[in-house]
């Protein structure tokens, strides 16, 4: 399979953003419904997104409802399924039944899409994936944009590895929606990392990648392993830490010293949380993929070549590190 990693640099999403504006003003112009799109030339895409979980999600949603504007040519039909994969689903069988011209949808898991993206392929609505995967057969989609999860979760492997190395360290595990690409990914890529060391992973539950799940999931291993008896906390994501860190704080202890945390998204409130010392350490994982998405909808539905996998590059953070960048974050 063909694989195709960019960098999220703004210059790129900018070139892009010109692209899709570029080709829903050609169609305005020549009056043709150009790519894909009904006579007025607007084309009409039904985003299906996981739902309003955590922060990265909020700014995953406005990338895309700026990149899919009407300024661009788009009508935009948006659905959140706030994490009910059956309700998603059905989302998606919707814009099906609605004509519409191409389908964005954000996975909530992996599996479970066979039927509905067959559905989609015969009545001829190419499909674009954004953020997480499915385990269906890529014949069934046109292109999926987003991360590479398993490496995200290898990068904070690597740091807790550098960090504990050989000292005897007990961890809880915060995880991500169960059966959602980026938990399973960041679990796998994790553990890979830290199997030569002495880290142990006392527990491990879902916290659903939202913050009250995260403090729920913090309370229950705090009440039963004690302050002195975690030493690691690994959240799936900045929301879920933050979660961690008030139910550490209520039990006494201090974040980012008495028990370490390492999360993923970098998001702004857990880059606040790292320059304030309560995170050790954040691996990114960028929501800003709208651009990159209506541009892959517009390609595709001008019957152009696309890749089938387009990866956005991450970076990680230490505390010194996001101290220096955390005002010049757009998210
Ligand atoms: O890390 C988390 C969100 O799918 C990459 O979903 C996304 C994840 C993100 O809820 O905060």
């Amino acid at each position: 399979m063909k694989k195709k990693t960019l960098l999220a640099g703004f210059a790129l999403l900018g070139a892009l953003a010109l692209t899709a504006t570029g080709c829903a003003s050609d169609s305005d112009a020549t009056g043709d419904a150009g790519a894909g799109g009904d006579d007025d030339g607007v084309v009409t895409v039904g985003f299906a997104q996981t739902g309003s979980e955590s922060g990265w999600r909020s700014a995953n949603t406005e990338s895309m409802k700026e990149a899919f504007s009407a300024d661009n040519g788009f009508e935009l039909i948006f659905n959140a399924a706030d994490n009910d994969t059956a309700a998603q689903i059905a989302a998606v069988r919707d814009f099906i039944n609605q004509g519409v011209d191409a389908i964005v949808i954000a996975p909530i898991v992996e599996d479970g899409w066979d039927d509905v993206l067959q559905e989609a392929a015969d009545a001829g609505i190419p499909v674009v994936l954004e953020d997480r995967t499915v385990s269906a057969s890529d014949d069934l989609y046109a292109s999926w944009v987003g991360l590479d999860f398993e490496k995200e979760g290898v990068m904070a492997g690597e740091w807790a590895a550098e960090t504990f190395g050989d000292t005897p360290t007990k961890m809880v595990v915060l995880e991500g929606t169960t059966g959602s690409a980026p938990a399973n990914d960041r679990a796998s890529g994790f553990d890979e990392a830290v199997k030569d060391t002495a880290i142990e992973k006392i527990d491990s539950q879902t916290g659903d990648f939202t913050r009250d799940g995260g403090k729920t999931v913090m309370e229950g291993f705090l009440q039963k392993y004690g302050v002195d008896g975690i030493d690691l906390v690994y959240a799936h994501n900045d929301d879920m830490a933050l979660g961690a860190i008030e139910a550490i704080e209520a039990a006494g202890a201090e974040p980012g010293v008495d028990i370490q945390i390492v999360s993923i998204d970098a998001v702004k409130d857990g880059m606040q949380a790292l320059v304030d010392g309560k995170i050790n350490f954040i691996v990114e994982c960028n929501p800003l993929l709208g651009d990159l998405a209506a541009g892959l909808v517009l390609d595709v539905l001008d019957g152009k070549e696309v890749e089938k996998e387009v990866y956005v590059e991450d970076q990680t953070f230490t505390q010194e590190q996001a101290a220096e960048v955390i005002d010049s974050r757009p998210y």
